[in-house]
């Protein structure tokens, strides 16, 4: 008999002993829309019921009978065969993430797109796109068109860089709606901001060269000047526009060259311009200092599965001011670092390298004391690209980790054992092989 491995793990698997050959069956496929044999209500579900007679797929909606196809192709082996089983499923976590810093260096559409592919295999239903940092700005705006000029020409190692037109990212938002994406921007403020001060210099105290470094915590907007609070509006503007998706992403995180009262006033004013665009304004969990958030602010949280200093506060911050949360604690799920020692692309500086049992075994109830399961929003595998530049180099430092974090906010609650999820993750590597699809 052949096993049944399914990455994220399903709520519920029954198998049904034979095999048949997926091509036999593909003729019989029978979809049906909203879900009526389990009487289940859960968003994204679905039934996969595969037998000598047939493939059945009930799903709750769109996303879910795409992921009882994302199933199906998992489950058709190297051999075209697949075995008969009935899987009940749904996710643990409606915002299931990945983000791409596309800052540090750029991707182009194609690249994005192709990330995209990857992490739908996985069930994941959000992309975050880091679309600013220190090195580069990659949104065009009509209203501040020098930000994709100097402000665009460089990444990390000096020149290069690059940017999305208005175009580039309708296409991009629309290829991950395809594939039940959301598309979360984040223009990272008010630090992280040397390439939109370079641009600008009025943004900015003293005017900045272009930068092509990796070092954090050194520009800030200028918190006193009325023009920044109009550039923030008007970018802020023009990304909702442009953006169908419910989040904006206002960064905050590592401000390190703004006193603590400027931050605040800033993550006020700023949360508060963004709210006023009528999205849901998303912030690294520093902006939970403010307690003068928009209402229903969602904080993301970064630090280690034991929080540092400060870290567990400013995140309940959010809760306390009618927000949730997203996790996404360095120590476990920050891909873009290091397996081990020896790995030569990816940083290392979140308590050192991030093997392969450590991305998996961590519990996401238990990062944030006094963070209950309903605060939860989902998590959030980043992936930081100061060393990385191809989606080549993406993939090879994204999977098999970034499948540790599908299954985490997929599946259902129980204690993590690598060796349990070792067999499956096999599965879905030698999946990747058939898909062309690098990793570790
Ligand atoms: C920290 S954690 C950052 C990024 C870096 C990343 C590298 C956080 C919100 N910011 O600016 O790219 O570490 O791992």
């Amino acid at each position: 008999m052949m096993g049944v491995n399914v990455v994220p793990q399903p709520v519920s698997v029954v198998e049904g002993g034979g095999t048949s050959l997926a091509e036999d069956l593909e003729a019989s496929v029978q979809v049906r829309l909203p879900s009526r044999a389990s009487g289940s209500e859960h968003p994204e579900s679905y039934r996969l019921d595969i037998s000598a007679d047939g493939i059945r797929i009930e799903a709750a909606d769109d996303a879910g009978a795409f992921y009882a196809r994302q199933t199906l192709a998992q489950l058709t082996g190297a051999d075209g065969r697949v075995p008969h089983v009935s899987i009940e499923d749904y996710p643990r976590f409606a915002y299931r993430g990945a983000m791409l810093d596309v800052a540090r260096h750029f991707f182009p559409v194609a690249a994005v797109k192709r990330y995209i592919d990857d992490i739908a295999l996985l069930k994941l239903n959000h992309l975050h796109l880091h679309l600013t940092d220190d090195q580069g700005w990659r949104l065009q705006l009509e209203s501040w068109p020098e930000l994709t000029g100097l402000g665009a020409s460089t990444q990390v190692g000096g020149g290069g860089g690059g940017f999305y037109t208005a175009d580039d990212y309708r296409e991009i938002v629309e290829y991950a709606a395809s594939r039940f994406v959301t598309i979360v921007p984040e223009f990272d403020m008010p630090g992280h901001t040397n390439a939109a001060i370079a641009a600008y210099p009025e943004l900015g105290d003293a005017p900045v060269e272009p930068y092509g470094g990796i070092e954090v915590g050194f520009s800030s907007l200028a918190i006193r000047s009325e023009r920044t609070y109009e550039f923030v509006a008007d970018a802020l503007r023009e990304l909702a526009a442009l953006t169908p998706g419910p989040y904006l992403h206002l960064g905050g995180d590592e401000s390190l060259a703004t006193t603590d009262e400027d931050f605040r006033y800033f993550i006020a004013r700023a949360t508060a311009i963004g709210a006023a665009t009528g999205k849901t304004v998303i912030g690294w969990h520093e902006m939970g200092r403010s307690r003068e958030l928009s209402p229903g602010t969602i904080g993301q949280y970064w630090s280690y599965t034991t929080p540092q200093e400060g870290a567990a506060e400013h995140t309940l911050s959010f809760v306390e001011q009618g927000g949730r949360v997203i996790l996404s604690p360095a120590d476990v799920i920050y891909i873009d670092h290091k397996y081990d020692e020896s790995t030569e692309l990816g940083l290392a500086w979140a308590n050192g390298p991030t093997s392969i049992p450590q991305s998996y075994e961590w519990e996401p109830a238990e990062v944030v004391p006094g963070l209950t399961e309903g605060d939860i929003l989902g998590i959030e595998a980043p992936m930081w690209t100061e060393t990385l530049s191809s989606i080549e180099e993406v993939e090879v430092m994204a999977f098999p980790r970034l499948a540790s974090a599908a299954e985490l906010a997929w599946s259902p609650r129980v204690p993590r054992v690598f060796a349990e999820f070792e067999p499956r993750l096999a599965a879905f590597t030698r999946y990747l092989d058939r898909l062309g699809i690098g990793h570790r």
